[in-house]
């Protein structure tokens, strides 16, 4: 770490990696294998974070190995068509039909800040709207109230993004549907796009009240903006289908990331047919990447979505109700207060007493409570994200004697940073 001090700042190529929002040193990681990782001294962690959410079945799983290799021999980047690209968008389409065309680019800010592009190209105007506490990415028009590491390290929305381009940027409560139809209905001629996690990821774990999401699909459709889901972290996660099937509202736009790249860099955005033909080369919005499609990046993204069929989908989902009932139970126990909630593969909590359905909420809850909890938890063997502002996962390699296991020494880490 004194070295990766010297060479990247704050040590770190991201920087919810630094420990920032529990304090003390990062470990440095040394392999990965099915729900563990171990660090350089040799400590073993259960992992919930799975590397903040791609690696949906585990560490270095052998299907992804197997597709790896037998990729790479026949070259490992083209700049050129190949049918691997086909491959993984087929199967991204048949299991998110809404998905009717879509482009892949390497990271979930580049499929954001696409989405938006081709919105505001679409509709000709400026105002986009997100929500407190939301992360997309680190495109400039985003960092305005995010979430994940922006709202961890507490800092001010970023300097270094112009008054102006912030000031296209429109924020609501999430959850507030009252207070979204107000802002949407006050700059209705000029709003481009409505942008969701359609559940919160990077304020904490937050889900949607049942009429919020619907609710901002007929603003959308009154106000003609674009409706933009960001499942870069909710996608194959929440639900097979992702937020669509899980809450039967269609966005115009997804923006994908994380899973479908089974721990490479793959991320896509797409929806209707009549905005994608917008993007270059078929329309005039344009978008661009040299590693985009990249072969061993797709090899990694099929192997995973062929492997997560609905019923090892459900079987994670069920692995991550049996965490969370078991930390709410442990809770009590402990006598701390405490929140938790979950959707499929995806959970969170908040040392808080009563539900948190907006950032607001969320801010409210025991940070110094979690930061304690996070590190007996880590001195005992499980890995949660280091931040108060993130999400959890679960793999198909966490057995239920890895939960088990994980759920005690997280009652135990309860009882430590209740009495600290
Ligand atoms: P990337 O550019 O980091 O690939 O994706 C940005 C992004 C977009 N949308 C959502 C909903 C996201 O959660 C993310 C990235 N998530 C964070 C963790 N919450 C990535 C971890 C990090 O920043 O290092």
């Amino acid at each position: 770490m004194a070295q990766a001090r010297e060479l990247f700042p704050g040590g770190v190529n991201s920087p919810v990696r630094a420990f920032g929002g529990v304090g003390g040193e990062p470990f440095i990681v040394e392999r990965g294998a099915g729900a563990r990782i171990w660090d350089v001294d040799g400590r073993e962690l259960i992992d919930f974070v799975l590397s903040w959410g791609p690696l949906v079945l585990g560490h270095a799983p052998a299907v992804v190995l197997d597709a790896l290799a037998a990729t790479m021999r026949s070259g490992t980047s083209f700049g050129i068509p190949t049918a691997l690209e086909n491959d993984l968008g087929v199967m991204i389409r048949e299991r998110m039909p809404h998905i009717e065309m879509l482009r892949f680019v390497s990271s979930g800010t580049e499929a954001t800040m696409s989405a938006v592009r081709l919105a505001r190209a679409h509709t000709g105007r400026d105002l986009i709207l997100k929500f407190d506490g939301c992360y997309h990415g680190h495109a400039d028009g985003f960092l305005v109230r995010a979430g994940s590491g922006v709202a961890t390290l507490g800092l001010p929305n970023s300097p270094g993004v112009p008054d102006a381009v912030a000031a296209l940027t429109l924020t609501a409560d999430f959850n507030d549907l009252a207070g979204t139809s107000a802002v949407v209905r006050q700059n209705a001629g000029r709003l481009a796009a409505i942008i969701v996690e359609p559940v919160v990821g990077n304020a904490g774990f937050i889900a949607p009240d049942a009429a919020f999401l619907p609710g901002l699909r007929a603003l959308a459709d009154e106000s003609g903006a674009v409706l933009i889901f960001d499942e870069v972290m909710t996608g194959f996660r929440i639900a097979p289908g992702g937020a669509t099937e899980r809450f039967g509202v269609r966005a115009d736009l997804t923006t994908l990331g994380k899973v479908i790249g089974g721990g490479l860099p793959v991320a896509a955005y797409g929806g209707r047919a009549d905005l994608m033909r917008l993007i270059a080369p078929s329309g005039p919005v344009y978008q661009a990447g040299t590693l985009s499609g990249n072969p061993l990046a797709m090899a990694a993204g099929i192997a995973t979505l062929h492997a997560l069929t609905p019923a090892v989908h459900n079987r994670i989902a069920t692995a991550t109700t049996r965490l969370v009932g078991g930390l709410r139970e442990a809770a009590a126990r402990v006598g701390v207060p405490f929140t938790a909630d979950c959707a499929g593969s995806m959970f969170g909590f908040f040392f808080r007493a009563e539900p948190v359905r907006s950032y607001r909420d969320a801010r409210s809850a025991d940070v110094a409570l979690f930061r304690r909890f996070f590190h007996a938890a880590l001195e005992r063997g499980v890995y949660i994200a280091p931040s108060a502002f993130e999400a959890g996962f679960v793999s198909v390699a966490h057995r239920e004697s890895d939960i088990d296991e994980a759920l005690a020494k997280m009652e135990e880490a309860m009882v430590v940073a209740r009495a600290a």
